[in-house]
């Protein structure tokens, strides 16, 4: 993988901004660093990077409960564990993207609690009250010319979402040839694991199929969640990490 995927990787975690158009205005390195810096310091502890939007904003396709829960409980938790498990180890100092394409699979601490910090991060900031829709512009013809149609690559996604047995994501990547391919991940593994996935690369978007992230509006319906999902997704922001 590129050497800038880890570098920009993890721009979403910017404390109390928009996602797209910090990146978006972030174009020098200079400004990249001021931003990590500003929520995830290399060489400090790790925070929980603030909703953009209130916790009943996505309903009804995911519920006001679950974000608050989602967010403020099992986020939190992600983020207070790393920071534990990164006193004294190899990986400290770090910044995100970096920590996950350098841990390895017996990192177990880390790559569980580092993991579930960068994909609630990531979570998060591809999803809007305004979402849904189609992409358009690049990250449409990348997607078209991946999959062959937008409806296509939404079965496709929504099948890797629905059969990936037990917890864990469902991601849309680009891999080292910029195509997009799709993928899942068991737990909070990702693709930027290159040392533990079979298939590496840039997340662009993914969603959360632990139960906690859906079972008190949907219950068992998963595939239900998949597809309420799409309605909340910002393809401006997926298409934003496009470029990354
Ligand atoms: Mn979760």
């Amino acid at each position: 993988m590129k050497k800038r995927t880890f570098v920009k990787a993890t721009s979403f975690l910017v404390a109390g901004t928009a996602l797209a158009p910090i990146v978006q205005s972030c174009k020098t390195e200079k400004k990249e660093d001021q931003t990590m810096s500003s929520s995830d310091s290399p060489s400090g502890s790790f925070v929980l990077p603030p909703l953009e939007f209130e916790f009943d904003a996505l309903a009804p396709n995911i519920d006001a409960m679950t974000m608050q829960i989602h967010h403020g409980k099992h986020h939190a938790g992600y983020v207070r564990k790393l920071n534990a498990a990164l006193e004294g180890s190899h990986l400290s100092g770090l910044g995100l993207g970096e920590m996950m394409s350098q841990l390895k699979a017996d990192d177990t601490a880390i790559r569980n609690n580092g993991g579930g910090h960068f994909n609630h991060s990531l979570f998060w900031s591809i999803m809007s009250p305004n979402g849904g829709g189609a992409p358009s512009g690049d990250l449409a013809d990348a997607i078209n010319s991946s999959f062959g149609s937008f409806d296509t690559f939404k079965k496709e996604f929504a099948k890797a979402a629905a059969t990936r047995f037990g917890s864990g994501w469902a991601w849309l990547c680009r891999g080292d040839n910029d195509k997009l391919f799709i993928t899942s991940t068991p737990n909070q593994d990702n693709p930027l694991m290159a040392n533990v996935v079979s298939e590496a690369g840039l997340p662009l978007m993914g969603i959360d199929v632990w139960e906690h992230a859906y079972y008190l509006n949907y219950q068992n319906r998963r595939g239900d969640y998949v597809n309420n999902f799409f309605n909340v997704v910002d393809w401006n922001a997926v298409g934003v990490r496009l470029k990354m």
